[in-house]
């Protein structure tokens, strides 16, 4: 039995006091449940990851008062996107607050060609992050919510240059999760035993539990993708569209940015989609680095994550680091449905 001083705090201001105790680094030691040097790994890497996301936060919230937050660098990614100026700074802060983990020797992120290497840590490095910094850009001069991704996996190979070892399939991560940069900074993330976001307090500079085990409804009715591309779309994917567009029930959500569509999917249930187009026949988004950790949290909060041809997301084998894949992931009823939908028109022609 704990004795406890006498307290004249109400049981608000009680609750607040363990509510703020409940930090990401002490949840995760207790998700672990003991002190090995693998839960020492672990909540050094997400204390790095999230120092990260403090810091993004932070210079987001001055974003138009202050320079190199704005506007584009006037560059263009492998991606062959315009980098934006928050694409390099987040880079640069993930790469410098990783680094000095120690536990990480290479990392590989949307905005770098090749791996970063941190020769430093690579006696040691027994894991590798694979990340999205800034996810949803072209949100950022509107002030409208973007996010980061990660991805912690093992890092199996010896590190000679190559990262023929990178390519995992998503079900081997040890630890996915994103940041999201909205009206609160949320860091959601898993490490396999469910998944739990932890909300930042600003007056604390922590991030602080705010639900755990967080499971997606069986079924929602968000659909969330860019009909501005329907004509690009093959006809079974017009098809969807169509169908939800006739059947009562459903309502369109999205705001160009992954990680808050996503989560939105996540608290709220639906599906979210980013078909193949004519001019991008894998669509947009890269498996390593958004659909693979994504599609982790998901199936951990009881959803489904499939390519449009009804491929598990975590079964995919990489074959390139920067690899595109078209995306269905939500609620497990509502992605069963539209894979039910696409594979019944798979012979459908496009119709425009
Ligand atoms: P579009 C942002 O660039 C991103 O990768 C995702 O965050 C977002 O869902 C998607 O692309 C938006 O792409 O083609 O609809 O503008």
């Amino acid at each position: 039995m704990v004795a406890t001083a006498p307290s004249s705090l109400s049981d608000a201001s009680n609750r607040d006091i363990q509510r703020g105790f409940m930090t990401l680094s002490r949840y995760i030691l207790q998700e672990f449940g003991d002190y090995s040097a693998e839960a020492q790994d672990f909540s050094a890497l997400m204390s790095r990851i999230s120092l990260a996301g403090k810091m993004i936060a932070h210079h987001l919230s001055k974003a138009g008062l202050v320079e190199n937050a704005l506007g584009v660098t006037g560059t263009v990614n492998v991606q062959g996107e315009e980098v934006k100026m928050m694409d390099e700074y987040a880079n640069t802060v993930f790469i410098r607050a990783i680094e000095q983990s120690g536990l990480v020797c290479r990392l590989v992120s949307e905005e770098m060609d090749e791996p970063a290497h941190l020769p430093d840590n690579c006696s040691l490095g027994r894991y590798a992050i694979l990340f999205d910094p800034i996810d949803g850009s072209s949100n950022i001069d509107a002030d409208l919510s973007i996010g980061s991704i990660f991805s912690i996996i093992r890092a199996e190979g010896i590190d000679e240059g190559n990262y023929e070892d990178l390519l995992q399939p998503g079900h081997k991560q040890l630890a996915a999760g994103y940041i999201l940069y909205g009206p609160s900074t949320q860091l959601v993330y898993s490490m396999g035993k469910g998944v739990h976001a932890f909300i930042l307090d600003p007056s604390l500079g922590e991030f602080v539990l705010w639900k755990d085990n967080i499971q997606t409804p069986s079924r929602g009715t968000t659909y969330s993708l860019n009909e501005g591309y329907y004509c690009q779309w093959a006809g079974a994917v017009q098809e969807f569209v169509r169908y939800v567009h006739r059947t009562e029930g459903y309502t369109a959500r999205y705001s160009g940015a992954l990680v808050a569509d996503v989560h939105r999917i996540l608290m709220y249930g639906g599906v979210y989609l980013y078909p193949g187009t004519l001019e991008q026949p894998d669509g947009k988004l890269r498996l390593l680095y958004e659909a693979s950790p994504l599609a982790f949290l998901l199936e951990q909060g009881g959803g489904r994550a499939a390519t449009t041809a009804g491929d598990r997301i975590l079964d995919i084998h990489p074959t390139a680091l920067h690899q595109r894949v078209p995306l269905v992931i939500g609620s497990a009823d509502n992605v069963a449905e539209v894979e039910n939908i696409l594979r019944q028109h798979a012979t459908t022609g496009p119709s425009c």
